[in-house]
């Protein structure tokens, strides 16, 4: 039986997913003398550390935690968990962490570095350790904008470090308790190996734990340090005229072929497939969400479910993620949709028509209200848990400066020659265009706490020419969080093209993987050979 410290944030569903596929039952420890006697515990989670630290003390957990990990007990931290263990982060300034560990977590901050780091890095690893046995130094996935800062007090913990902006702290060991900053249940086969030795570990560990400074790396990384490209496959989903829920595809948002809506197949099987060929996140946008109610749209939440039992990578849902009245009058909030999908598997929620409603009424009041649903959700998740999806069209102009919008001089001349053209957002899967541009959009949204931009292109959707690099290097340029390019890849070579012009942060693509026009593994080799990162 493994004990489980569920308080509430973050998805933890994958987590009892992992332990469940190793043959291991879990059970919740709901009560701090729970948290002290369990023989093997397990403390995962994302979200704010303040957060996170209140509801640790509100509940007692905290002190039994040390009292746990001073007895040390088999007890395996995650994320935040790690993170927590410190003695305070730049997150919530003034709040104590456990205190376990001398140091203090930081925020990643170096001009071009995209922030939260959200991917597949690598490591090295300091000294053995059992949790590591047959670890190849294969990279891992990593989904966070703080860090543990690395000192001379904190060596004899340090069990890895990895580079992002500078070498921190990625995983920490002592005896029988280890914490991780990456995500074990998230990190394909190499992540679960990690997990399944503290799950099958039986005798007390011996293995002295020497300082890191004192030995050169037992592991070194597999590749170059540094964080990957990650290459995503995009699942639209929608029921179709039968009321069976199945993957289509658009070709410029237009998923009807002959008025029947296109099926490219079953949204579970194929996210499967994807995670098997190597995809590196997948996601899914119920494209007619803003029509759906989400928590009595049980086909999605089941579709989340089923997937993150047998997908150990990362899941984005999208579509419909904004406040409802349902027809009873019961009001949710976005946070309440969101959390719902959390709790069903999901890793990150992205918000498309109702981002665009949140800031044209941002630039009506000239200000953030902390209410909307980027605040909220971010608020509470973190700012790695929430996706801006965007869905912008070209509107070609002759004279820019007149547009008041943000233009480019493009290379594509529009249909009367016009040479500069602006991004317009649309809402309601492209149905209405709004008088807000692609960086507004994505600025604000990353003022108000958005972590990572979905920058897909109506005109490109579909047409496999290649993605629109005048747009995401436009979008690139004017954020600080990671960026993904989607919309228009129609051969390998599209994606290292999308690296190399743009910046982007990872690129998606839909129709070409369900197409099977193009492999996953064909992608990476295409970016390796570029000389790119990729896992
Ligand atoms: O507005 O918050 O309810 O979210 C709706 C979500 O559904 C948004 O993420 C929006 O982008 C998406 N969506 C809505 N309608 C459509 C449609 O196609 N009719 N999908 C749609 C947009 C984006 C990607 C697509 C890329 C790559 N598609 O799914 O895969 O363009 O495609 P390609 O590689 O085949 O070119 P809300």
């Amino acid at each position: 039986m493994i004990h489980l410290l569920d308080y509430g944030a973050g998805n933890v569903r994958s987590v009892r997913n992992a332990i469940n596929s190793f043959g291991f039952q879990v059970a919740d420890a709901k009560q701090p003398e729970e948290i002290v006697a369990a023989d093997k515990l397990i403390f995962p989670g994302v979200g704010n550390f303040g957060v996170v630290m209140g509801r640790l003390a509100a509940s007692g957990f905290a002190e039994a935690l040390r009292q746990r990990i001073a007895l040390g007990k088999p007890t395996f931290g995650i994320c935040i968990a790690l993170q927590a263990m410190f003695e305070g982060s730049e997150e919530a300034p003034g709040v104590a962490g456990l205190g376990i560990i001398p140091g203090q977590v930081r925020r990643f901050f170096k001009p071009g570095l995209a922030v939260p780091q959200i991917g597949w890095n690598n490591l090295k690893l300091w000294r053995d350790s059992p949790y590591f046995a047959g670890y190849g130094g294969e990279r891992l996935y990593f989904v966070h904008s703080f860090y543990a800062d690395l000192n001379e007090n904190n060596r004899d913990w340090t069990l890895a470090t990895t580079s992002y902006g500078g070498e921190y702290i990625s995983a920490v060991a002592k005896g029988e308790v280890i914490a991780t900053q990456f995500h074990p249940e998230k990190s394909g086969e190499a992540g679960l190996n990690i997990l399944g030795n503290f799950l099958k570990r039986r005798q007390t560990l011996t293995v002295a734990s020497d300082s890191a400074a004192a030995c050169p790396p037992k592991q070194e990384p597999s590749g170059p340090p540094g964080l990957a490209k990650r290459i995503i496959a995009c699942l639209d989903v929608r029921a179709n005229d039968e009321g069976d829920l199945v993957v289509t595809k658009g070709d410029q948002y237009d998923v009807r072929e002959e008025g029947i809506v296109r099926n490219l197949g079953q949204p579970v099987a194929l996210a499967e497939r994807y995670y098997r060929e190597g995809a590196d996140e997948i996601a899914f946008l119920n494209i007619t969400g803003f029509r759906d109610f989400p928590l009595q749209d049980q086909p999605m939440l089941e579709v989340l479910e089923k997937t993150s039992e047998k997908v150990f990578v990362p899941l984005t849902i999208g579509g419909g993620i904004r406040a409802f009245t349902d027809k009873n009058g019961k009001h949710y909030s976005a946070l309440d949709v969101a959390g719902r999908y959390f709790r069903a598997g999901a890793d990150k929620i992205s918000i498309g028509s109702d981002a665009v409603a949140t800031v044209e009424a941002y630039l009506r009041r000239g200000a953030a209200d902390g209410a909307s649903p980027i605040e909220e959700i971010s608020r509470v998740y973190g700012a790695q848990a929430v996706v801006i999806s965007v869905d912008p069209r070209r509107v070609y102009v002759t004279n820019p400066s007149a547009s008041g919008h943000a233009c480019i001089k493009t290379k594509f001349p529009g249909p009367g020659g016009e040479k500069y053209c602006w991004y317009q957002c649309t809402v309601k899967g492209g149905r209405e265009g709004r008088d807000i541009d692609a960086v507004q959009l994505a600025t604000i949204c990353e003022r108000l706490g958005a972590g990572e931009i979905l920058l897909n292109c109506i005109d490109r959707d579909g047409g496999n020419q290649g993605f629109d690099l005048e747009l995401i290097a436009q979008v690139k340029a004017a954020v600080s969080i990671p960026v993904i390019a989607s919309s228009g890849a129609g051969k390998a070579s599209h994606f290292p093209e999308v690296f190399r012009e743009t910046g982007a942060d990872a690129a998606l693509a839909a129709g070409i993987f369900h197409r099977n026009e193009v492999a996953i593994s064909e992608v990476k080799a295409a970016c390796a050979a570029a000389g790119l990162l990729v896992r």
